[in-house]
């Protein structure tokens, strides 16, 4: 009876590691979607509110909103990454490059363990009422001062995403964003899903030691499950 309960046990997990393979856990990331606001994490640039269409004019400017082109008028409409009717960071970038557009602390963080990095950008500017072919912004993400990925954001009015594998260092991972490009006309942005998570695919039995074997394969049943509300939320990118 023993034996069997542990074979079914087992079997179950076995499948649900399967599925774990490209799934990922609980977002570590405050606010990584933005629909909270103008919380859970700091910028360089200053905040101003989402509306009135002109509030946006100053460079190094930021705001959390639904659409850019309600902030300034010259940038386009765009929907957020997350439900397509949510908020975003939206940035009119600075001409300082060590400005960090974005940043935030997390802690907890387990050395050697293997996380999951993901984010989204947009080019912004502009719209047939603003300059054509103005500069776009160039946006680095770093874990802990390692550069993770950059994505230039070529396409107007288009998300464009990043994603990555990085190993903690530290038991406190520092994200940052920093844009390289200085130019004030144009250089204006959105970023969304801001991703950090543990990844379900690094959780390694240690050789013949069983209990820790089977709380691995739970961990691994558990992140799978939360991998799959993650993907159907996904599936709108
Ligand atoms: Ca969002
Ligand atoms: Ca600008």
């Amino acid at each position: 009876m023993h034996t069997l309960s542990l074979r079914t046990l087992a079997v179950a997990t076995a499948f649900a590691g399967l599925q774990a393979t490209s799934a990922v856990a609980a977002n570590l990331v405050a606010n990584g979607n933005f629909e909270l606001g103008n919380t859970g994490f700091s910028s360089d640039y200053t905040y101003s509110n989402p509306v009135p269409d002109t509030n946006g004019f100053p460079e190094r400017n930021y705001t959390v909103g639904a659409n850019p082109f309600a902030w300034h008028n010259l940038f386009v409409p765009l929907a957020d990454h997350t439900t397509g009717s949510g908020l975003m960071f939206i940035g009119n970038g600075s001409s300082n490059t060590t400005d960090r557009v974005w940043f935030q602390s997390i802690n907890g963080v387990t050395i050697g363990q293997r996380y999951f990095f993901e984010a989204f950008v947009a080019n912004v500017c502009c719209n047939p009422s603003g300059p054509q072919g103005a500069a776009v912004a160039t946006l680095s993400f770093f874990a802990n001062g390692a550069l993770l990925g950059t994505r230039t954001t070529n396409q107007l009015g288009i998300w464009e995403g990043l994603s990555t594998d990085w190993i903690a260092d530290s038991g406190t991972v520092d994200l940052m964003i920093l844009n390289s490009q200085a130019a004030l006309t144009g250089n204006d942005f959105a970023v969304d899903d801001i991703n950090f998570s543990i990844t379900s695919t690094t959780v390694v039995p240690v050789p013949g030691a069983l209990p820790i074997m089977l709380s691995g394969l739970v961990a691994i049943g558990w992140a799978a499950r939360r991998g799959d509300k993650k993907k159907a939320v996904r599936s709108k990118s």
